[in-house]
């Protein structure tokens, strides 16, 4: 297939399409881990047939056929001044400490601005305040603390189609207060050119945190999302040791190329398996789920050998 490097496509690509929910104009940058074997449980950005965002529950066997819960997701709060809003989308799922950590753009008047819930079962989930203000599009929790403080990669924006994208990281003790803001990485040549943003939650390998993120390159006809990967220093993850100057993955193939937005190859949920197989899972131009699958090794070879 074309473009492909280290990540290997899915033959049955996309995985999930919009017939899987019953109001959904399409599904997509879905949230993804494996709980065990035979037991993968998302969460899916669904946009209904009314254009609202929404974020719907699934679980799977296989990780390849998913029952996808046609009610909306039960994220919850005592407080009636915290709630979900109705453009909601792109969440991310980090098992910290043996709780699912659920963030997602929950945007609001003000702008997007970053949700955060938590959840043991996938059948309810407590929301707490929003973990960051307008405006900031993506945030993804570290599955570990870092020098004794909970760590997010974040990625402010603006209140539109954002034409710039720089990486973050941030730490808090108590996972309310969140500061000492550091830059990560942002935009350089070619296909990540115009902007960048964080991908599923951060992996520990013993070449550091490699981070799967998308970056964007505009043509004359608009955006175009490719996927890249980044390798980050275990102590200090604002420091770039590596990063992809080619792409990992890039809108080839016409369920990348045609939909609601096309051209869109959006990173959003990464799932080990055995054998040191990293399974990706991505959102396709802004309309359906796809998967690929690569070794881990590989990855980390790949993004060592063809960066900056
Ligand atoms: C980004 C996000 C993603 C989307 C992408 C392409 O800004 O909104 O949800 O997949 O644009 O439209």
């Amino acid at each position: 297939m074309a473009n492909e490097t280290v990540f290997e496509r899915y033959a049955g690509n996309p995985v999930v399409i919009a017939s899987a929910v019953p109001r959904a104009n399409s599904i997509h940058n879905p949230a993804i881990v494996k709980r065990g074997e035979g037991d993968y449980a998302g969460v899916f950005r669904v946009d209904e047939i009314s254009m609202d965002f929404v974020l719907h529950v699934g679980f799977s066997r296989d990780g390849i056929h998913w029952d996808i819960d046609p009610e909306p997701a039960r994220i919850e709060s005592d407080d009636p001044d915290v709630f979900v809003s109705n453009f909601s989308y792109d969440p991310r799922l980090t098992l910290l400490e043996g709780t699912y950590y659920l963030t997602w753009c929950n945007a609001g008047p003000q702008g997007p601005k970053i949700g955060l819930a938590t959840t043991k079962d996938f059948k309810t989930f407590t929301q707490g305040e929003d973990l960051l203000p307008p405006a900031n599009r993506n945030c993804v929790v570290f599955p570990r603390k870092i020098n004794g403080k909970y760590a997010i990669f974040h990625r402010p924006s603006d209140r539109g189609h954002t034409p710039f994208g720089d990486i973050f990281y941030a730490t808090s003790p108590d996972f309310v207060h969140w500061g000492a803001h550091r830059f990560v990485f942002g935009p350089m040549g070619g296909w990540q050119s115009l902007k960048t943003g964080p991908g599923p939650a951060p992996i520990e390998t013993d070449e550091g945190w490699l981070l799967i993120y998308h970056g964007v390159w505009r043509s004359c006809n608009g955006y175009l999302y490719y996927i890249g990967g980044a390798l980050l220093d275990l102590d200090k993850p604002w420091e770039v040791l590596y990063r992809t100057k080619d792409y990992l993955l890039a809108p080839t193939e016409t369920y990348e190329r045609v939909g609601d937005v096309p051209n869109v190859c959006f990173p959003s949920a990464a799932v080990m398996e055995p054998d040191d197989t990293l399974r990706l899972y991505y959102g396709c131009a802004d309309t359906c789920v796809s998967m690929a699958e690569a070794k881990l090794s590989d990855v980390v070879q790949f993004i060592k050998t063809h960066s900056f």
